[in-house]
């Protein structure tokens, strides 16, 4: 059977760093010589889902449609690495299942799917606040702001964790991979 990719998952609020990590660990595995690309909302948001906003009902389809996406790009031997908010435990476990049961042939493996929780204390994230989004959303500029009037449901079971706020990118980066290479996904 042919060899498969795998998805990476990162979840966690706006201004957590979870594009930088992503960018960072997508740099990472190129260098090693691995196919790698990188889902995020520059390349999502504005194409194939430039018909959703940011309600429940557009979220649970953003992250459905993502979560398809990159389970194509893994089964066609590629990391996925996606980087969305993607606040809802639910549809990350849907992203999940769709992974878990992705075989077209009995003897596929399932596609291996690894929650990384970019966990940063939402009084950080709003600290930082770089494009002024925090800001917006408590004047009540910005709806259903994740984290001030929208929920964010943090993982409970996430293969990675990472304190953003007390890590460097590097050392993020590196607690990812020695993950990877545990499980003998390198
Ligand atoms: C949360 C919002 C919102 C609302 C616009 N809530 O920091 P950013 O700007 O660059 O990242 C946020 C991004 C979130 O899009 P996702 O596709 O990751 O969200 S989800 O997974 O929940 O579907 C933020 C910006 O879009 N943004 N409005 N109301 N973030």
């Amino acid at each position: 059977r042919k060899q498969r990719g795998f998805t990476i998952w990162f979840t966690g609020l706006s201004a957590s760093g979870k594009s930088t990590i992503a960018t960072a660990l997508e740099q990472h595995l190129l260098h090693l010589g691995l196919a790698a690309y990188r889902l995020d909302g520059d390349n999502v948001r504005f194409g194939l889902n430039k018909d959703l906003g940011f309600t429940e009902k557009d979220r649970n389809e953003n992250i459905r449609r993502i979560a398809e996406v990159a389970k194509l790009f893994a089964d066609s031997s590629t990391i996925a690495i996606t980087s969305f908010i993607s606040p809802y435990r639910a549809d990350r476990a849907i992203a999940r299942n769709l992974h878990a049961e992705a075989k077209t042939h009995p003897d596929d493996e399932p596609i291996a799917f690894i929650e990384v929780f970019v966990d940063i204390p939402i009084e950080v994230a709003e600290q930082r606040d770089p494009k002024g989004l925090y800001k917006k959303a408590r004047e009540g500029k910005i709806p259903e702001f994740t984290g001030i009037s929208a929920p964010y449901e943090e993982p409970e079971n996430a293969e990675v964790r990472i304190r953003s706020d007390q890590k460097s990118v590097e050392e993020a980066v590196q607690e990812i991979v020695d993950y990877l290479d545990k499980k003998g996904l390198l």
